[in-house]
């Protein structure tokens, strides 16, 4: 142990750095916005929009997340989702602010921007949760309009899938899944967003972890926001980013932080984990960013000051 004179010496002399020079010293990245999958890129670039006008960082994960939601070629959130297993295309979505207020939807059908119903739920009722024809009733009354989001390319993948009736969800469907984006923005601020239409061939009336604060997504804005992508049911179980935010709270890094979350799932079940993806996206609320996953295959979208790049995530198996 050194003696305080011991101590005042080396710093003097720049050998010890105190603590909270470090700290101080630490440069935050922000704003930065972070999306999962290919489909990030265009998700980033519309959040940047907002984001780069000092914007907030609620306003622009919503607007990144309906990118996907209106894209009819996208087969795994909103319009064009693939249905469940009786034909119904069904979406969950779920937002959360800085201030750890939360909305979400469950099993809505119709409505192409699940994530904005989400919002208004958060932002009008004294409730976070509407699922099934609540949500949609909600959605009415609220101005969205009813639609059919089936295309026909989506109808006739079912009708396809219908031959046999196997449910067996793909690793990195396509590489186009559910859209987790969580940003930082230029005060400080994190907020995050998370909308899918699920498992393709789902059982009617399933939900996955992707409209469940702290599965699929949770932000805590004194430490980091976390978001997931794969199979729901092995996110749920571990109550995915819930986890991750709370590592990150014990000191790990983002990325770090998401291994420790996959490594969670791998221990509970490693039969299990061999044959479904599971990947977790994660934000400091220094900017610092990182991901992990299960499998090889998973990517996320960053955007920041220096541009927009997808980056691989690590992996396990
Ligand atoms: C779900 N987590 O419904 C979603 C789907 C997904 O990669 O992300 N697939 O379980």
């Amino acid at each position: 142990m050194k003696t305080r004179r011991e101590f005042l010496k080396l710093a003097t002399l720049g050998a010890i750095v105190p603590t909270e020079i470090v700290a101080a010293a630490r440069v935050v990245t922000k704003p930065v916005v972070l999306s999962t999958w290919n489909f990030g890129l265009q998700a980033n670039a519309e959040a940047w929009k907002i984001l780069s006008k000092e914007g907030r960082a609620l306003d622009a994960v919503e607007a990144g997340a309906k990118v996907p939601e209106r894209d009819a070629s996208e087969t795994s959130v909103g319009l064009g989702g693939l249905p469940d297993r009786d034909g119904h295309v069904t979406l969950d979505a779920c937002i959360m602010d800085e201030n750890g207020r939360c909305g979400s939807v469950a099993c809505l059908e119709h409505i192409v921007h699940a994530i904005s119903v989400a919002r208004l739920v958060m932002e009008k009722t004294p409730h976070v949760m509407l699922v099934g024809e609540g949500a949609l009733q909600f959605a009415l009354a609220n101005g969205f309009k009813k639609q059919n989001l089936l295309t026909k390319a989506s109808e006739k993948a079912w009708k396809e899938w219908a031959k046999n009736s196997e449910y067996k969800p793909i690793i990195n469907v396509e590489n186009h899944d559910t859209i987790g984006i969580i940003a930082l923005d230029t005060q400080g601020n994190l907020s995050g967003a998370c909308t899918t239409s699920g498992l393709a061939y789902k059982m009617r009336g399933r939900v996955g972890d992707s409209p469940i604060i702290g599965a699929g997504l949770y932000v805590d804005n004194e430490i980091g926001a976390a978001t997931a992508t794969g199979v729901g049911e092995e996110v749920i179980r571990i109550v995915g980013c819930h986890l991750v935010v709370e590592l990150m709270r014990q000191g790990n890094s983002p990325e770090q932080a998401c291994k420790l979350a996959v490594e969670r799932i791998v221990k509970k079940n490693p039969e299990k984990a061999r044959e479904v993806q599971v990947g977790f996206l994660a934000l400091n609320k220094n900017g610092e960013s990182g991901a992990y996953c299960l499998q090889k295959g998973f990517n996320y979208a960053k955007h920041d000051s220096t541009g927009n790049v997808l980056i691989d995530s690590k992996y396990m198996i």
